[in-house]
C-alpha cells in the first residue's frame, strides 16, 4: 500500500512558521468542506468506516495522532505529529484515528460536503465494496 504524505511549504521567518494550503496546487482536489477534532480523550478510537467517492487530506496541526488505514489487503499506521505534514486518503480505505495528544488537533480537508450517503460503516461491506471495484 502507497502512503502518501504531503509535505508542505513552510514559511518561516523570525516571527514562526506560516503554512498556505491552495486547492489544485498544495491539494489535489477543490476543497468543499473543512472540519477539525480537538479535545479527544485518552484511548479514543474514531473514524471507522470508508468513503465511497470522497478524497481527504488529513493535517494534524496541533499535537500528535495515528491513523490506521486498511486497504482491505493491507494495513498501515501513519504518525502525524506535524502542522506541515498532509495525509492523503483516497475513497475505499477504511481508517481509524487514534492515540491523541491531549493537544491535538486533527484538520481534514475535503473534497465534497457532507453527505452521510458516501460513508461504508460496516467493515464487510468496505471489503464487497473494494472487489466490486477491481
Ligand atoms: C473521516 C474522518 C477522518 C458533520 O455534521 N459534518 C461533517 O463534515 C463531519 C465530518 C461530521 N459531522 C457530524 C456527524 C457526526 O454526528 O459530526 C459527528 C462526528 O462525525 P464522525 O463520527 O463521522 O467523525 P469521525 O471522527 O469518526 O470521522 C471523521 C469524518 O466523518 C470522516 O469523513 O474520514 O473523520
Amino acid at each position: 500500500m502507497q502512503i502518501l504524505k504531503y509535505v508542505f511549504q513552510q514559511h518561516g521567518d523570525e516571527r514562526g512558521q506560516l503554512v498556505a494550503l491552495e486547492e489544485f496546487k498544495d491539494i489535489p482536489f477543490e476543497i468543499k468542506r473543512v472540519y477539525y477534532m480537538y479535545d479527544t480523550g485518552e484511548g479514543i478510537h474514531r473514524g471507522f468506516h470508508a468513503h465511497k467517492t470522497l478524497k481527504q487530506i488529513l493535517i494534524c496541526i496541533h499535537g500528535s495522532c495515528k491513523v490506521l488505514l486498511d486497504n482491505g489487503e493491507e494495513k498501515k499506521i501513519v504518525s502525524l505529529e506535524k502542522p506541515y505534514e498532509g495525509l492523503y486518503i483516497a475513497h475505499n480505505m477504511w481508517r481509524e484515528m487514534y492515540d491523541f495528544s491531549p493537544d491535538a488537533v486533527l484538520m481534514v480537508l475535503a473534497s465534497e460536503y457532507y453527505d452521510e450517503s458516501d460513508y461504508i460503516r460496516d467493515y464487510e461491506e468496505f471489503l464487497n465494496s473494494i472487489k466490486e471495484e477491481k
